[in-house]
């Protein structure tokens, strides 16, 4: 009866296969307009006149299934340059549309249009698309929902809702002033003045109540948060009062059901998680605690910012539950989340062609003008395997295209250029990087295996490292300096997470494969945007490959020029 039954099914599926393939093949084509512009917007009794996309603070959901082809075209109503990035977007021969700006694209300049055009394919779950340039990501963000293809479904209950939770930051300033103020004085920038939750700081800063984001769910029903953290500065734990919560997917792959009650998520990374309303009807909270792994922190923002979790038939009218968050500084619990991960359907390249270590942190480099007086003639910057990098005027990936020299080279070390103890006590000597607009090439189809060992110079902290285009395989991460006589023996090669974003553990180190299979240039950085906006970058240039099909196509007729 059984065997019986699991044959109909069968015949069924083949059936439907077979009647859908054609059909499957011709994805949808998703049109958008966005019009970037600006707008006044109250938080915390300060009104800003903020970017925004449509007039919408978070910008617009996107929603497609996957095989879609995505064509938005931008419109700049605003004040200031912008580009858009696709965040996680892989962007397989499409690295004209990847967004950031003076690495694939020039700005499209106030007053001008830009349309990007891809395909997302082999990719389900949230993503999310930002600004990328200068600070303007911190209002100009929102979610790209992934949902699977007609006829294919998730890989866990169907929810009853879904529920796009972005985490932010905002500021009683104008994020533009932020940034420039910060290089004119050779600081970093301010802190921002709240985190916020859907742009709502909620109940514990000043002047939210009345806004606070509430979710309304009924009892014994599921329902899957589409958390983004487009936060500009700081990773979170994550928490809701009284309920566990099981993460399905993360960066848009989905991973082996992880249930928990706390979760850690930091700038640049998506997860999806699944919750039930299993619990008395009430209302309880759900927000953000900042996680900051410095062990002796400086003063900063450590407000929770929150949201509220309802329940239709709630009558209780009282205060809602806290959830009781870990300390900002709780490594163990932020380290116990991350290494808990799982693939569900991992393939890691069991081989490499080419190895890399590269060291990332911070610096300080000598100003050569007046610029940083405020700050005894030194600024703060990032570095990549000791290079600070340094925009240039017009996009690396224009210039590699039409052959113009002299906007970047072609020398980024594959190592660091001196072996020291990156996690000790690092001499004065060794804090100032080299500035410089230096791409690592890539042969075509090339396994690259990567170790970014996090150094302790300035400050050390955990960074949200963001890689363009690509997807990779997590294979290990641990404390102190990498070894790679003893590590690589207790790498996971059977069923690693796939991420766009690895927070490198603080004072430690984490190994990532991926196939370099897409032409282009890619950016990598540092997610906090503070950080990027130091010279914590660094560029991948992937060659063509043999196949006419393996090639970078000819740029968009509408990209904008310097
Ligand atoms: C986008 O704007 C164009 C006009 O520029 C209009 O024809 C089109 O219908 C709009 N598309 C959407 C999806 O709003
Ligand atoms: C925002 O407020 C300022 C000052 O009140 C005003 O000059 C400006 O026109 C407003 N901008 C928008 C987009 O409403
Ligand atoms: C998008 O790109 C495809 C080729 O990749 C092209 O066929 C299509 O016309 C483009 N669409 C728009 C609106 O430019
Ligand atoms: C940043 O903070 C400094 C010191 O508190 C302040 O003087 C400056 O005005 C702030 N900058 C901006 C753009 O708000
Ligand atoms: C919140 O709403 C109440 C009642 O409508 C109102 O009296 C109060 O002024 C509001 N508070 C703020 C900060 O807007
Ligand atoms: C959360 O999960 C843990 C471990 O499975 C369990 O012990 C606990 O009771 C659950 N809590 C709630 C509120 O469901
Ligand atoms: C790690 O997380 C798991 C699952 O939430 C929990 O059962 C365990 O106690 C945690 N371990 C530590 C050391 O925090
Ligand atoms: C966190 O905030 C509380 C007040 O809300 C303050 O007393 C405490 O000093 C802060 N901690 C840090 C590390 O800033
Ligand atoms: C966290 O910071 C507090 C001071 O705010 C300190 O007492 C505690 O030892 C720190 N914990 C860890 C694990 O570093
Ligand atoms: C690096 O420095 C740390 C802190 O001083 C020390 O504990 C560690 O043993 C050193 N590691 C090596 C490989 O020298
Ligand atoms: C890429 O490399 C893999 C094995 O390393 C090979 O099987 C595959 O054919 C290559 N693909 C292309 C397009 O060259
Ligand atoms: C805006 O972009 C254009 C083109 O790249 C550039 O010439 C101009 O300097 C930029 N403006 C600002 C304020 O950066
Ligand atoms: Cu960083």
């Amino acid at each position: 009866m059984k065997a019986l039954s699991s044959m109909a099914k069968l015949t069924f599926s083949l059936v439907c296969f077979i009647l859908v393939a054609p059909w499957m093949a011709s994805a949808a084509i998703v049109n958008h307009n966005f019009t970037i512009g600006t707008q006044n917007v109250t938080r915390l009794c300060n009104t800003q006149t903020i970017v925004t996309v449509n007039g919408q603070f978070p910008g617009p959901t996107i929603e497609v299934q996957e095989g879609d082809n995505l064509v938005v075209e931008v419109t700049n109503s605003g004040p200031y340059n912008v580009t858009i990035h696709w965040h996680g977007v892989k962007q397989l021969k499409s690295c004209w549309a990847d967004g950031p700006s003076y690495i694939t694209q020039c700005p499209i300049t106030p007053g001008n249009k830009f349309t990007y055009n891809f395909t997302i394919t082999g990719q389900e779950g949230t993503l999310w698309w930002h600004a990328h340039i200068t600070y303007l990501r911190a209002t100009v963000h929102g979610a790209l929902v992934i949902k699977p293809r007609t006829g294919n479904d998730y890989p866990f209950p169907k929810p009853a809702a879904e529920f796009p939770i972005i985490l932010g930051e905002w500021w009683n300033a104008n994020v533009e002033d932020v940034i420039a103020d910060a290089l004119a004085r050779g600081t970093v920038p301010n802190d921002s003045d709240a985190y916020t939750i859907n742009s709502q700081p909620g109940d514990f800063f000043p002047c939210s109540t009345n806004d606070t984001i509430r979710l309304l769910v009924e009892t014994g029903k599921s329902y899957l948060l589409r958390i983004v953290n487009a936060g500009m500065v700081r990773g979170s734990f994550f928490k809701i009062a009284q309920h566990n919560m099981t993460v399905v997917a993360m960066d848009a792959v989905y991973i082996k059901p992880y249930t928990t009650d706390v979760l850690l998520i930091n700038p640049g990374n998506t997860m999806d998680v699944l919750i039930t309303a299993d619990q008395q009807s009430n209302r309880y909270y759900f927000g953000t605690r900042v996680y900051f792994s410095q062990p002796l922190a400086s003063a900063f923002l450590n407000t929770s910012a929150t949201a509220i979790l309802e329940y239709k038939d709630n009558t209780n009218k009282s205060t809602p539950l806290l959830p009781n968050f870990p300390d900002f500084n709780d490594t163990s619990t932020a380290v116990n989340f991350t290494t808990s991960l799982r693939g569900l359907n991992s393939s890691v390249p069991q081989t490499v062609d080419e190895e890399m270590l590269i060291t990332e942190g911070l610096g300080l480099v000598t100003c050569t003008d007046n610029s940083c007086a405020d700050n005894n003639g030194v600024r703060p910057v990032g570095s990549f395997n000791n290079i600070s990098f340094v925009y240039p005027d017009i996009a690396i990936l224009q210039a590699y295209y039409n052959n113009i020299s002299g906007v970047f080279t072609r020398d980024f070390p594959s190592n660091p250029p001196q072996a020291f103890n990156y996690t000790g006590n690092v001499p004065l000597g060794l804090w100032s990087p080299e500035l410089g607009t230096k791409v690592k090439v890539l042969k075509f189809n090339s396994t690259v295996q990567i170790v970014l060992q996090n150094t302790q110079i300035v400050s050390f902290i955990s960074h949200p490292i963001h890689l363009h285009g690509h997807d990779f395989y997590l294979v290990g991460q641990g404390f102190g300096n990498y070894n790679s006589q003893t590590d690589p023996a207790n790498f996971n090669l059977v069923n690693p997470q796939m991420l766009n974003t690895v927070a490198v553990p603080t004072g430690g180190w984490a190994a990532i494969r991926f196939v370099a299979n897409n032409p282009g240039v890619w950016l990598a950085h540092c997610h906090f945007e503070s950080h990027s906006s130091l010279g914590f970058d660094m560029v991948f240039l992937t060659e063509n490959g043999p196949g006419s099909s393996d090639i970078l196509p000819p740029p968009p007729s509408d990209l904008p020029t310097c």
